[in-house]
């Protein structure tokens, strides 16, 4: 296993969309396999294959608290959702930072798993924000792009004048 190295904010290839995955093969399963190891290294409750510069439609989420909750979305689609919720929102692609973002309160996923077999899954609570959250990923979108425009440019300034403290680093 491998730890992949994760995109940050305002890199554009995390506005590249996904494509589908043809055949789960040996391929996907080692990027499955990096991608949970790189998400709990992290740590985080998700990772989205868009965030380790893979263009392919791949999830993984784990929201339990031990850990021990291993999911894998491959194509994943939206079947069903309900209600309306607000959660505090973090993303490994935009560090520290954490906002408010209103998302559907419940959602029902079709999706396959490692073993390119389909299952259906209906989510709520943390779950569900998480889905959202990672499949948002996977169209190129990021939760700050539901923010006003002002507290956006808020974000864009700091997160630009990180890259530029992180690059004077590189050099000296
Ligand atoms: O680790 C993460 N925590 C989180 C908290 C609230 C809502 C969404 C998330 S996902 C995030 C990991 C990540 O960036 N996934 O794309
Ligand atoms: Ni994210």
């Amino acid at each position: 296993m491998a730890i992949l190295d994760i995109l940050h904010y305002p890199d554009k290839r995390l506005r590249t969309v996904a494509k589908p995955v043809e055949k789960v093969d040996d391929t996907i399963r080692k990027l499955v396999d990096d991608m949970f190891e790189t998400m709990y290294t992290a740590p985080g409750i998700g990772l989205a294959a868009t965030q380790v510069d893979v263009h392919l439609q791949v999830i993984v989420i784990d929201v339990s608290e031990d850990k021990n909750q291993p999911l894998c979305l491959i194509n994943p689609k939206i079947i069903d959702e309900e209600g309306s919720e607000s959660c505090d929102e973090g993303c490994l692609s935009v560090p520290d930072i954490y906002e408010t973002v209103r998302r559907s309160e419940k959602v029902t996923i079709k999706a396959l798993d490692q073993n390119g077999d389909e299952y259906t899954l209906q989510a709520d609570e943390m779950l569900a924000v998480c889905i959202q959250h990672e499949m948002d990923h996977l169209k190129g979108k990021l939760f700050v792009d539901y923010l006003s425009p002002l507290k956006f440019q808020r974000i864009k300034k700091r997160m630009l004048k990180a890259l530029r403290e992180e690059s004077r680093q590189a050099v000296s």
